[in-house]
């Protein structure tokens, strides 16, 4: 296939209510949502995960948008390609950037398997029919507000919960929630919050029967997080410190988890995400699809990697109304008893809305050579 003309669209959509972190608060998203075009004229479709300031990792929605233009794009332009595997390799001149280099070799992704007839899901090799969905609540300004979150989400059918913490909102937190939901799948994450000086307290955490602890430390601290995992309990999952295959065998050879939380902008594609998915497979860790605060096409590739084999573990891919006021494909994702099912139609297996994309678009530019 031929990709002779790239659509860049700035959209700017708001969530339904801001997101809270240890890193900072997230409400407004510009997001890059890019359409390819083959030879054919048959369409890809990508996103842009990065959030708006460099505080989770150090992409930004502005450096996505710069890569893409003034590199990846013209990397891609009228070049023969085969298999979407290929594009790593045409973007290797190019370091890091892995949000930037994920958005457009998505769209690569969704335009092969439409041309090859095939949903995204089993292009990939996934073999599951649906998943299940866990859900990330943001820090909260009360107990009580947390206790009604949890309670509502429960009660849609979500399989694990998952609370952000952070320095002074940690133990005292976890111990209510464990109090209040005995038995409810229950995992933190601290978002590169703590340093291996906190261990004490990290340790505390053993007593709350957690599924994990997500990224306790920084994203660089991968000899750290060892030395964390031999003194605590809690089994340790990565998500910042892991932005390649490599980061994982680094991760796994020296113990610094036994989870790890795979995103397809951070680990820089698909096709790494499955690569990392394999490996871990094979070395005896657990694995499940982290979220970004998607749209919906980018979550759309959340749940064609989910229905890999090995996501043994609930994601952070809820439905498209937990974010949106409108999403921007048909049909919306949806939650069901805790389930979200993957599609079998072709590509990505929902259709963008251009008039919603439209509405919610700032510029739109155009690439061709
Ligand atoms: O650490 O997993 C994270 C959102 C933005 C950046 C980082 C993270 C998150 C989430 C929300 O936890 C996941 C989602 O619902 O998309
Ligand atoms: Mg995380």
């Amino acid at each position: 296939m031929i990709i002779t003309k790239v659509i860049m669209n700035h959209v700017r959509m708001r969530l339904r209510e801001p997101f809270h972190t240890s890193f900072g608060t997230i409400q407004d998203k510009d997001i890059a949502i890019i359409e390819v075009i083959d030879e054919k004229g048959n369409s890809g479709w990508g996103e842009s995960v990065a959030l708006p300031d460099p505080t989770y990792t150090e992409e930004t929605f502005k450096t996505n948008w710069h890569i893409l233009e003034d590199y990846l794009i013209p990397l891609l332009l009228n070049r023969e390609i085969s298999h979407p595997d290929e594009v790593g390799m045409i973007f290797s001149p190019i370091r890091r950037n892995y949000m930037a280099k994920a958005a457009l070799e998505g769209a690569v992704w969704d335009l092969y398997a439409k041309r090859e007839d095939l949903s995204l899901s089993a292009a990939l090799g996934g073999t599951r029919k649906s998943i299940e969905a866990g859900i990330s609540i943001g820090i909260q300004q009360s107990k009580e507000e947390l206790f009604k979150k949890i309670k509502g989400y429960l009660e849609e059918g979500f399989k694990r919960i998952k609370i952000k913490i952070k320095p002074g909102m940690d133990v005292e937190i976890i111990k209510a929630v464990r109090d209040r939901f005995p038995d409810v799948p229950l995992m933190a994450d601290a978002n590169s919050a703590y340093t291996l000086e906190d261990i004490d307290l990290l340790r505390k955490l053993d007593e709350f029967n957690l599924l994990m602890i997500e990224q306790p430390l920084g994203a660089d601290d991968i000899i750290n997080h060892a030395k964390l995992q031999k003194a605590i309990k809690t089994p340790v999952c990565l998500d910042e410190s892991i932005q390649s295959l490599d980061d994982v065998k680094k991760a796994v050879e020296l113990g610094s988890c036994q989870i790890i939380n795979i995103k397809i902008g951070r680990v820089g594609g698909l096709s790494s995400a499955r690569d990392i998915h394999h490996y871990c497979k094979e070395n005896g860790i657990a694995v499940w699809c982290g979220g970004m605060l998607e749209a919906g096409i980018g979550r759309a590739f959340n749940i064609a990697l989910s229905s890999l084999e090995n996501f043994t573990l609930p994601g952070d891919t809820a439905g498209s109304a937990r974010y949106w006021e409108e999403d921007i494909i048909n049909p919306e994702v949806v939650v069901v008893d805790g389930v979200i099912e993957v599609p079998s139609r072709i590509g990505i297996g929902f259709e963008p809305n251009r008039e919603t994309i439209k509405k919610y678009t700032v510029t739109q530019t155009m690439y061709s050579k």
